[in-house]
């Protein structure tokens, strides 16, 4: 029973055989008349704001929100501790719009109690090459403000929001199953602090297994396979975009389409936000002149937890992979490296989604199958889901 989703223009759970794909409700684009000009009412004593990301004070606030009150595994153990560099880097990407950072705030007090973002996004889905749509993230209510119905109404404001905008598609992913998956993924995780993933309770020691024993399992290479992998530079992006991009195409069914300046956006790296190496090919040409071409890319971006109840560790720090190709050696060897680069970067656990051809290298690579799941949903859209393997987006 879905007292809200049954009422928006997403796929139902019966829908099953799609003939052809594309919008489920023309209405907003072809009447943009009918959307409304005024922020959906709230519950009195609450008022809308808009976050100013530039400013330290809003990050901060969003921060706080998050912090105490955003995502939690199902034991609520671990709550997902976004960095205030990674919310300024997740919500400012080329085409942000501050009317997409969407709080609500008790009036009297001014506390940030809610908060829902959308940032520009361009996708490919099946035959339909580029769809300007919307991610829709961060989308979080203060414990004390749960189950009064609050989050229809950011979801609605955020989407009069994209209308208003001439946006009539979102993709979002949640740990919720909602009216309907377009593709589920699991999560899978490979230690590399074995030790301090079992003293905090994400992990256990299996049967007959010491601590020491543990450890070497999960050791690793102090450095990459390939000695040559070097963290992204400016001057790498145009060709590690075009890697990337066909790769997607060739690959998924469902994936971003990165622009030149979005590519350098989600990818050149950050301290502590997001991590990216490549291996390049130099080439001479007759005429003397030498140009690099951008052979394969390593990207993960950092995700911490708090730990919620453990007296000896506070935080959990993870990698998530990001995008990864290889066209030079192996897929596997290329993971590998990844895992060696997150290690020595200080992370405690490599998480990575069953997509694209993640799954092939889990088993080799000692990951093991996480209890949580990701759905992706697209609003608005009709078409038959997907296998993992065909999904191509990673969200943050
Ligand atoms: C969720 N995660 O089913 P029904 S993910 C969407 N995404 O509606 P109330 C959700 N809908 O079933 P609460 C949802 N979780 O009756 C719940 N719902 O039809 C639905 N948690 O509202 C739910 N962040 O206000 C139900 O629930 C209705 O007070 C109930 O608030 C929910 O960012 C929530 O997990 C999640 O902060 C805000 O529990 C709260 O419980 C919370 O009574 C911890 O709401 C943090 C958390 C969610 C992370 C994410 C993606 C969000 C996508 C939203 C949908 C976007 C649609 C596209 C819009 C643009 C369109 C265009 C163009
Ligand atoms: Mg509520």
């Amino acid at each position: 029973q879905h007292r809200f989703w049954s009422s928006q223009p997403v796929p139902q759970y019966n829908e099953t055989c799609v003939t052809c794909d594309g919008p489920i409700d023309e209405r907003p684009r072809l009447d943009p008349a009918s959307v409304p000009e005024a922020p959906y009412p709230l519950l009195a004593g609450f008022s809308w704001c808009e976050l100013d990301i530039s400013a330290e004070s809003d990050i901060q606030e969003l921060y706080e929100l998050l912090r105490s009150n955003y995502v939690e595994d199902d034991d609520a153990q671990f709550r997902f501790d976004y960095s205030p560099a990674f919310l300024r880097w997740a919500l400012s990407p080329p085409g942000w719009k501050r009317v997409w950072h969407v709080g609500v705030r008790v009036s009297t007090s001014s506390k940030l109690v809610a908060f829902i973002a959308a940032v520009p996004v361009t996708m490919r889905l099946r035959d339909v090459k580029a769809l300007a749509v919307v991610e829709v993230n961060f989308l979080c209510i203060h414990k004390r403000l749960r189950h009064k119905r609050l989050a229809p109404v950011l979801i609605r404001e955020i989407t009069r929001r994209a209308h208003r905008q001439g946006i009539y598609q979102a993709v979002y992913t949640a740990g919720t199953l909602l009216p309907r998956p377009l593709v589920t993924c699991r999560y899978w995780h490979r230690s590399l602090d074995a030790r301090k993933l079992i003293e905090c309770g994400f992990s256990r020691l299996r049967p007959r297994m010491t601590m020491k024993l543990t450890e070497r399992l999960y050791a690793l290479p102090e450095k990459p396979l390939h000695p040559d992998v070097m963290p992204l530079e400016r001057r790498h992006c145009a060709s590690a975009r075009a890697l990337l991009s066909q790769y997607l195409e060739t690959h998924t069914k469902f994936h971003p389409c990165f622009s030149e300046t979005e590519f350098e956006h989600w990818f050149l790296p950050r301290d502590d936000v997001i991590y990216s190496f490549v291996r390049v090919q130099r080439n001479t040409s007759a005429t003397g002149t030498s140009n690099e071409r951008v052979t394969d890319l390593i990207s993960f971006y950092s995700l911490p937890s708090s730990v919620i109840h453990s007296s000896k560790h506070r935080t959990l720090r993870a990698a998530y992979s990001f995008y990864n190709v290889a066209t030079s050696c192996s897929f596997q060897d290329l993971m590998q490296d990844a895992l060696i680069l997150a290690k020595n970067a200080g992370f405690d656990v490599f998480n990575a989604l069953h997509l694209m051809e993640n799954r092939e290298v889990f088993d080799q690579l000692k990951f093991a199958p996480g209890d949580g799941e990701l759905h992706y949903y697209v609003y608005n859209w009709r078409t038959s889901v997907l296998r993992c393997e065909e999904n191509g987006l990673v969200m943050l």
